[in-house]
């Protein structure tokens, strides 16, 4: 019985689909699983993994609960196997070639086709694909696939090599690094068919391969060269044609041999429309298509989406260091954005299928954003760079169609995070395929900026101690494999199949113990959160590229309220210590919250304060960076968004919660800045422009009291430059920022207060172009635990708006560090964490799918000023 309805599953689920002269017979959907040796069969969803599946067969309690992390991690020492029957047609098996194809299997997989092994895997990041052709049948076909425990293998790989690799046993297995625990996400070491699976049976000659580069560029033409594979059983006479936007631009005849055939064709676009970064231009995409015809039958066909664009990475001497900044379409930028890390600890659940896994029964606590959710709320944030780090996954292709659509850049890194791999030839045999697969994948988006070799790997090898104990030859020998994988083999891949984007070997550059860090290369700044260095310090240490930095906050309350039971809910508890990964996370956040807050007693109260400490702590380095600029050319910040709910540096937390750093960051990266700061007693105000063209306008300053009363107040003319006009314009650049063009007001801070107190005024300054407000900003003149701030006299009404609701919030007097929230909702607010000015009223748009019957008794509205009332 359970055998039928099993197999009416799987029949529903899979069949075939025909394209040209391909027969696709999806293999996702529903398998069964059990644990080696076990009789026991359970359900199973492919994409997917033993954790999700245990999980959805009621087998183990949610992982991401407590600390239930420590009771599963069995799972990662034992074998599993997936299994599932397909029907294969009379008509594919007609065709003279089938295929099983595997997106992605993690990680030491057997497939084994009615009894027979075909494949053997050692590397997730790659794409499996075996000919079946020999052991398929018509009618049932059983597919099995073994999974080795991970750990097991890379414990006896490690056995196996003369010493002991910084990094321990993990590098030998071409796994994401995150799975074995990071410092904000759990040890997950799982076992999967992670991407989609399929059957593909195909005629007499196939398209094998497509991939584009462009060549030259000018106004009139791009010209392109495509490079194309194809595979014939016989000898024979074709045509293959290429369109652009469905209008075709080349036809060529070939003369097949029986085979491969490589072909190099060259096409181009007359009037090419380029494709900017969000805030430089529009991000026009080009649909490029081949076709494959013999005789008057249409074989194949291949498609590519892609953007013309140019981008180099320039890194020149320049009096002060050497440059490293990202020229677009000969434009310099400053790239704003952060450190993307996966959205789910389980990789299944960052593919656009994962939505299977919410089917009735399942109810999983842990259902995450998606990376869609964070790459819109990135954009939404004015950001036009994301690093994605090295101990993740290479994300999915729509991941990058995404990217390329919102016109954020992509900072890719290549799989490796702080650790020494092995350099043996059988190991860089497999990175081999590895890099040339997703190279070739993505050479054809727009967004990739940048392929990096490492995440701190350099750095660790030279400052963190990892040579120390070592013999000469050891020391040697792993610098030599060090060598042979960042300084030969990846550079001369991306050189060959990336369309001209350019190579950096490791991120940072220098580490920071290494002055050169300040003045060249791209830089890792954790002074700031490691060494408990005050915030100041990013102000000071700013270098060319800020590729991290960042500071720990807890997840909004509510998420916390997911994972941990009521009397959990206190720093000290097992659960949210489960849920801290960084040995000093909770005594580093106190420390620095003493310095600028009263700590707390209340559990709520200390999360949202955590929260506006990170914000203040990194939006005075955004604003330090962009100030420096054009020393400092980019601010990516770590981290943008979590894999699990957790305290962490992210600004988004698992449940797409916004943080406060969220809202601060979205304000620093607003294209044109007002940025005040009070440097060493003298207050100072600048304007930065990132926009297009200069602008002039005026700057207005005012002093006011906390209860509303205009002190004083000033004017300036401004003509702020923009960015890209001043990059290249003086031979030695520094990170002074009292260039000319950029601060526009100074006065010593007594000057300006006079006879008032710093405890109870701040200072407004907003700039107007043309009469409309532009951009503004407040200062205040003392920490927030020194603040003498009022009850602010707050009013808010709610009602009912196009994709949610409409906040109207009223103050009497100032407001600060508004934090709205709606109990038991998911949604976000396209303003939270702000001031309110002395009689001002604002309106915050919620957004969210649910329909409330009592929305005004459901929002809560926090400030500073309610944690000292009584
Ligand atoms: C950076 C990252 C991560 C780490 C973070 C916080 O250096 O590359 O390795 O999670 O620091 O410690």
């Amino acid at each position: 019985m359970i055998r039928t309805l099993f197999l009416a599953l799987l029949v529903l689920f899979q069949s075939d689909i025909i394209m040209a002269d391909r027969l696709v017979h999806d293999l996702s959907g529903h398998w069964r699983f059990r644990q080696t040796g076990s009789t026991e069969w359970i359900d199973a969803i492919v994409p997917g993994c033993v954790h999700t599946d245990l999980f959805a067969a009621g087998m183990i309690p949610d992982p991401y609960f407590a600390c239930n992390e420590d009771s599963l991690q069995w799972i990662e020492d034992v074998d599993w196997e997936y299994e599932t029957i397909f029907i294969v047609t009379g008509q594919m098996i007609s065709l003279p070639h089938s295929e099983l194809i595997f997106e992605g299997l993690d990680t030491y997989a057997e497939v084994i086709l009615n009894g027979k092994t075909i494949l053997n895997t050692d590397n997730m990041f790659r794409k499996w694909a075996v000919d079946c052709g020999s052991h398929l049948v018509e009618g049932e076909n059983r597919l099995r696939v073994l999974f080795h425990s991970p750990k097991v293998a890379g414990d006896s790989l490690a056995a196996g090599h003369p010493f002991v690799l910084p990094g321990g046993p993990r590098v030998f297995t071409r796994k994401a690094a995150y799975h074995y625990g990071w410092d904000w996400g759990p040890r997950f070491v799982t076992s999967g068919i992670w991407k989609d699976a399929r059957l593909e049976g195909w005629g007499d000659a196939r398209i094998a391969e497509m991939a584009i580069c462009l060549t030259d560029l000018d106004s009139f033409l791009a010209i392109y060269s495509a490079d194309i594979v194809i595979e014939s059983d016989q000898v024979s006479n074709a045509d293959i044609s290429i369109s652009v936007d469905g209008i075709p631009v080349m036809t060529k005849a070939l003369s097949l041999k029986q085979g491969e055939n490589r072909y190099r064709i060259d096409f181009g676009i007359k009037d090419p429309e380029l494709w900017y970064p969000a805030g430089e231009g529009g991000q026009r995409l080009y649909h490029i298509q081949s076709r494959l015809s013999i005789g008057k039958d249409e074989a194949d066909l291949a498609d590519i989406v892609t953007g013309i664009r140019t981008v180099e990475l320039v890194s020149e001497p320049d009096g002060s260091g050497r440059s490293f900044y990202f020229r677009v379409n000969n434009r310099p930028i400053f790239m704003k954005g952060a450190n993307y890390i996966p959205t789910e600890s389980f990789p299944v659940r960052m593919l656009p299928t994962a939505g299977r896994l919410g089917e009735p029964g399942v109810d999983w606590s842990g259902t995450g954003v998606d990376w869609r959710y964070i790459l819109h709320s990135a954009a939404d944030a004015g950001m036009n760079m994301i690093r994605v780090w090295g101990g993740g996954v290479y994300e999915n292709d729509g991941f990058y169609s995404l990217c390329d659509s919102l016109g954020i850049l992509v900072w890719q890194d290549f799989m490796f995070a702080c650790a020494m791999y092995p350099g043996d030839p059988d190991f860089l045999d497999n990175i081999r395929k590895e890099a040339v697969y997703n190279v070739k994948r993505l050479a054809g988006h727009p967004c990739i900026a940048l392929w990096c070799g490492n995440n701190e790997i350099d750095e660790a090898w030279h400052n963190w101690g990892w040579q120390n104990g070592r013999s000469r030859g050891e020391v040697d020998e792993i610098w030599s494999g060090y060598e042979s994988l960042f300084h030969s083999l990846l550079p001369g891949i991306v050189e060959k199949h990336s369309a001209k984007v350019p190579y950096h070997s490791t991120s940072p550059l220098y580490g920071r113990g290494d002055v050169r860090s300040r003045t060249e290369g791209d830089s890792h700044y954790w002074g700031v959160w490691h060494d408990a260095e005050p915030f100041e310090m990013l102000i000071e240490r700013t270098g060319r590229f800020m590729s991290e930095f960042g500071f720990q906050s807890f997840p909004d309350i509510q998420t916390i309220n997911r994972f941990v039971s009521p009397n959990d809910r206190h720093l000290d508890s097992a659960a949210m210590k489960c849920h801290q990964k960084h040995p000093r996370g909770n005594s580093l956040i106190s420390e620095y919250m003493a310095r600028d807050f009263d700590i707390p007693d209340d559990f709520e109260d200390f999360v949202y304060i955590s929260q506006l400490l990170q914000a203040r702590g990194i939006r005075m380095g955004i604003e330090a960076q962009r100030r420096a600029a054009p020393f400092c050319m980019g601010s990516l910040y770590w981290q943008l968004n979590d894999c699990w709910p957790v305290a962490s540096w992210s600004s988004i937390d698992y449940f797409g919660r916004h943080k406060a750093l969220y809202y601060y960051v979205k304000r620093a990266f607003t294209p044109v800045l007002v940025s005040s700061l009070i440097n060493d007693g003298t207050v100072q105000v600048f304007v930065i422009n990132d926009t297009a063209e200069d602008i002039s306008g005026q700057l207005n300053l005012e002093l006011r009291d906390f209860n509303g009363a205009s002190l004083r107040s000033w004017q300036v003319d401004v003509e702020a430059r923009c960015l890209a006009n001043t990059v290249g314009e003086r031979s030695k650049l520094t990170p002074d920022v009292s260039a000319p063009g950029k601060i526009f007001f100074e006065m010593p801070a007594e000057e300006l207060l006079k006879d008032d107190v710093p405890e109870n005024c701040f200072l407004r300054c907003f700039l107007e172009c043309k009469g409309r407000p532009i951009s503004s900003s407040l200062l205040y003149f003392t920490r927030p635990a020194r603040l003498d701030l009022p009850t602010p006299g707050l009013r808010i009404a709610v009602a009912a708006h196009a994709d949610g609701y409409r906040l109207e919030i009223r103050t009497e007097r100032l407001a600060k560090d508004i934090f709205l929230s709606f109990e038991g909702s998911r949604g976000s607010f396209s303003d939270n964490f702000f001031d309110l000015m002395p009689g001002e009223k604002k309106v915050v748009l919620y957004k969210t799918d649910e329909i409330m019957s009592d929305p005004e008794n459901r929002v809560s509205i926090r400030t500073l000023s309610d944690l000292r009332r009584p």
